[in-house]
């Protein structure tokens, strides 16, 4: 059994040591000194160039590094009927969830307008409202976004997911559909998007969309840039339809230096960190998962091609 591993060559260095140990006794590959690609069972991967994985052909299992699996599904020569394992890593459900929190609570407090009266030297109170009084409303109601909506309501913040299916959370309102975004949007003072990038969810944070919001409303997306139409949010920015915005993810990532977020008085950006995959805990993971597969009992979080996450 021969293991591919591929990531950015950034990363590698966090994962080498960890490698070693997961998979100590496997015939290990690591990019692009890959061998005979015969040879290659299982490829994990981030972001592997289109035509890697095709190229070998007799793989029987792809594991994302992350939880998204747009970097892989993007390969339009990606043979249908291998599988791929998505991540589902609790280290990394609670950095996102951090991430939230800590955004979610700037926003409520009004920390961008504080900020900016800072730089001006501007004494001036805003109204603020208690958690209880905030809705804050998730799009992408999954492993991420409901975590995320624990964590938030433990604070006092009223909730809501919409998901695909707008099946039922216990102790959340959930929504799905159009007509359940339509309610959703009505209600979120605040929105996270930790949506799955898909044929369906690109260019989902557009114009129409903000419009359905209520006045003043903020957005964090930690989702894919691809969900959002930048231009958009520049315009509802300059309107005051939204107040503020704090985004991870990028069209282009890295974010140009001349793009016009970098310096938006009312935008916030990170680079892409809101919940990175944690090598030791995401390997111990990945192993068990391919023992599952190689001893035929079932393996969790398989992606659904068709839906495409
Ligand atoms: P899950 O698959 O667990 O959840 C995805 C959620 O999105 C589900 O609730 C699903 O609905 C919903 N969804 C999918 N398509 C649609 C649609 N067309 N309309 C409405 N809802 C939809 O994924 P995770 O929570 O684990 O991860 C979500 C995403 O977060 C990843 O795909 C990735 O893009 C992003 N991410 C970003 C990171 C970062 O550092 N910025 C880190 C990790 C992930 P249903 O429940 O009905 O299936
Ligand atoms: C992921 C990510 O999908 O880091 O895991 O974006």
């Amino acid at each position: 059994m021969a293991i591919l591993f591929k990531t950015t060559p950034a990363a590698m260095a966090r994962w080498q040591p960890h490698l070693a140990v997961a998979f100590a006794d496997q015939d290990l590959r690591l990019w692009p000194e890959i061998g005979d690609k015969s040879e290659i069972d299982y490829a994990l991967v981030w972001h592997p160039e289109p035509g890697l994985l095709p190229g070998l052909p007799n793989l029987k299992l792809i594991v994302s590094l992350g939880a998204g699996v747009d970097h892989i599904l993007r390969d339009p020569r990606l043979p249908g009927g291998i599988p791929i394992l998505r991540l589902v890593d609790p280290y990394m459900t609670r950095a996102m969830s951090e991430y939230v929190v800590l955004n979610v609570l700037r926003l409520h407090r009004r920390d961008v307008a504080y900020r900016l009266q800072q730089a001006a030297g501007e004494w001036r109170e805003h109204a603020q409202k208690n958690a209880e009084e905030r809705t804050v409303g998730i799009l992408g109601f999954g492993a991420l976004g409901q975590d995320a909506a624990r964590r938030l309501a433990t604070l006092g913040f009223n909730v809501a997911g919409w998901s695909r299916s707008g099946r039922a959370v216990p102790g959340f309102a959930t929504y799905g559909g159009a007509t359940g975004l339509d309610a959703l949007l009505s209600r979120s003072e605040i929105l996270v998007s930790l949506l799955p990038m898909t044929a369906e969810t690109e260019d989902i944070l557009n114009a129409p969309l903000f419009a359905r919001l209520p006045r003043g409303a903020a957005l964090i997306n930690a989702g894919r840039g691809r969900h959002l139409v930048e231009a958009d949010l520049l315009a509802a920015l300059d309107t005051g339809q939204l107040s503020a915005a704090v985004l991870d993810v990028f069209r282009d990532e890295p974010l140009p230096p001349e793009h016009p977020f970098w310096r938006h008085p009312r935008i916030i950006v990170t680079p892409h960190v809101a919940a990175e995959t944690h090598p030791q805990t995401a390997l111990p993971i990945i192993a068990a998962a391919i023992a599952d597969f190689e001893s035929g009992r079932p393996v969790a979080n398989l992606v659904d091609r068709a839906r495409g996450y």
